[in-house]
């Protein structure tokens, strides 16, 4: 029995599970991963490829944004392609100073594990990786306990706290008992095809379709490689789709505007993707913090898991700090509402954007014109356009671009509504 004691134990070394053994290390609070599969494994994960501007803030506070600064390319827009047109959603002109960054997900967890490597964590067996935990105790006492498997040999981690960072699939979640949890969901009936292909992208810029056989999305993540996604029935079989008939179908979702062509090369991987839209609430329960997709999902629609993964960590990682540094337990009290908060404003958006962009089996013609006369709105009307680009390049970005005083200031709020509002409350 290998036997581990730690101040943070972290289950999970994926994007959250790694950023928040980053933080805490930064700051002198030892932490231990277990991760479930081997590093190659987590490493060559193609996932997520957007990152929004506070992401990028944080990586680089973290001490892993060099090669992120250096590599990403930063994006002022995104397209909507509809009804054979193209609308350009300017973020520059629409929320001044914000932007997005493409970084493939990959690379930022391997500059992460890189870091931790650097630091020492894989030597001190404070990152482990062919370890799944097997199972949590003790939440409710002040030492939980975590046991997991290594190398054919059972293991046990003691610690203050434990942070399920284990994503949708893991266990953290499963440990708290289902009374104590309330579970929100939405399954989309449709999924999402993926691939990364060996080809210069065919747009600077992300590429929205809106189509009526179902949703495509050009993306990218270098000069010379290209991610695309694909609308697919919600059990498609992905051995039914050869490289040709991809290649056919992004050509008739996206080929619509005059003189636009997509450039085709070699698929290097494929995947499939359920869409889905999930919450568990609350996200801690006595010393048990859930971040990250162990605690919430979005569709990928709208780019913010792997955001939304960032940002409950770094909260994770503040609430720690102040707990081993004063004792207080006020950001811990306060942990699983300042996520929520953000996590439904983009469980919002992400849904929103997905309805706007799929087509749902069995709409009829109306339910297209009517997701037609949406799209139309939002790309005609400016009011329409900031909400989509303030919520896509994350409101902290938008905020921090145009902070929120001084836009009251422009519009004070009329007293009569404030006061009715008050009066309500009475
Ligand atoms: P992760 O799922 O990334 O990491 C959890 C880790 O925990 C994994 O490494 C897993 O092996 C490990 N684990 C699980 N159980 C364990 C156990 N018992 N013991 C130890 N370790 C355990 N988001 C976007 O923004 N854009 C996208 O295009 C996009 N595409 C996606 C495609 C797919 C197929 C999936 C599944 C997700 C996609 N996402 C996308 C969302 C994704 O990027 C997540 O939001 C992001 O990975 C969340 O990071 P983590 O919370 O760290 O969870
Ligand atoms: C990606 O590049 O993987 C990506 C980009 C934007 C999305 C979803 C996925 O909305």
């Amino acid at each position: 029995m290998l036997s581990l004691r730690t101040s943070v134990a972290i289950v999970g070394a994926g994007p959250a599970g790694l950023m928040l053994s980053q933080l805490l290390s930064r700051a002198g609070v030892a932490s231990c991963v277990l991760e479930r599969s081997s590093r190659a494994h987590v490493e060559n994960r193609v996932r997520a490829g957007v990152l929004e501007q506070g992401s990028v803030d944080v990586l680089c506070a973290a001490g892993v944004g060099e090669r992120l600064l250096r590599e990403r390319l930063v994006h002022h827009g995104i397209e909507l392609r509809f009804a054979e047109r193209s609308h350009r959603i300017d973020f520059d002109a629409l929320v001044p100073g914000s932007s997005v960054s493409v970084y493939g997900q990959r690379e930022v967890v391997k500059d992460l594990i890189s870091a931790r490597e650097a630091a020492g964590a894989v030597d001190r067996r404070e990152l482990l990786f062919d370890a799944p935990a097997v199972s949590i105790e003790g939440l409710d006492g002040p030492t939980p306990t975590l046991t997991f498997t290594v190398g054919g040999e059972l293991g046990r981690v003691e610690a203050d706290w434990v942070v399920g960072c284990d994503g949708f699939h893991g266990i953290a979640r499963r440990s708290v008992p289902a009374a104590s949890q309330q579970v929100f969901e939405r399954v989309y009936p449709f999924a999402w095809l993926g691939i990364l292909a060996k080809v210069p992208p065919s747009s600077r810029e992300l590429i929205y379709a809106a189509h009526e056989r179902g949703f495509a999305l050009h993306s990218l993540r270098s000069p010379e490689l290209s991610r695309f996604y694909l609308q697919v029935p919600a059990d498609e079989d992905l051995g039914a789709w050869s490289d040709e008939r991809i290649w056919t179908e992004l050509r008739v979702r996206l080929e619509t505007v005059a003189g636009w062509q997509l450039a085709s090369g070699a698929i290097v991987e494929r995947g499939l993707a359920a869409l889905r839209s999930f919450v568990v609430e609350p996200m801690r329960h006595g010393r048990l913090l859930l971040a990250g997709d162990a605690a919430h999902i979005v569709p990928a629609t709208g780019a913010k898991g792997l955001n939304l993964a960032l940002h409950d960590v770094t909260l994770a990682s503040q609430a720690l700090l102040d707990w081993y540094g004063s004792g207080s337990t006020a950001r811990l009290d306060a942990y699983s509402d300042a996520c929520l908060h953000r996590v439904w404003r983009v469980q919002q958006f992400s849904s929103w954007m997905t309805s706007l962009l799929h087509v749902e089996p069995g709409a009829s013609a109306f339910d297209w014109r009517v997701q037609l006369a949406q799209l139309d709105y939002v790309a005609s009307s400016r009011a329409a356009s900031t909400t989509l680009a303030e919520n896509y390049v994350g409101l902290e970005s938008a905020q921090a671009a145009a902070p929120l005083e001084a836009a009251s200031a422009r519009t004070p709020a009329p007293s009569g509504v404030a006061r009715s509002a008050a009066n309500r409350r009475k």
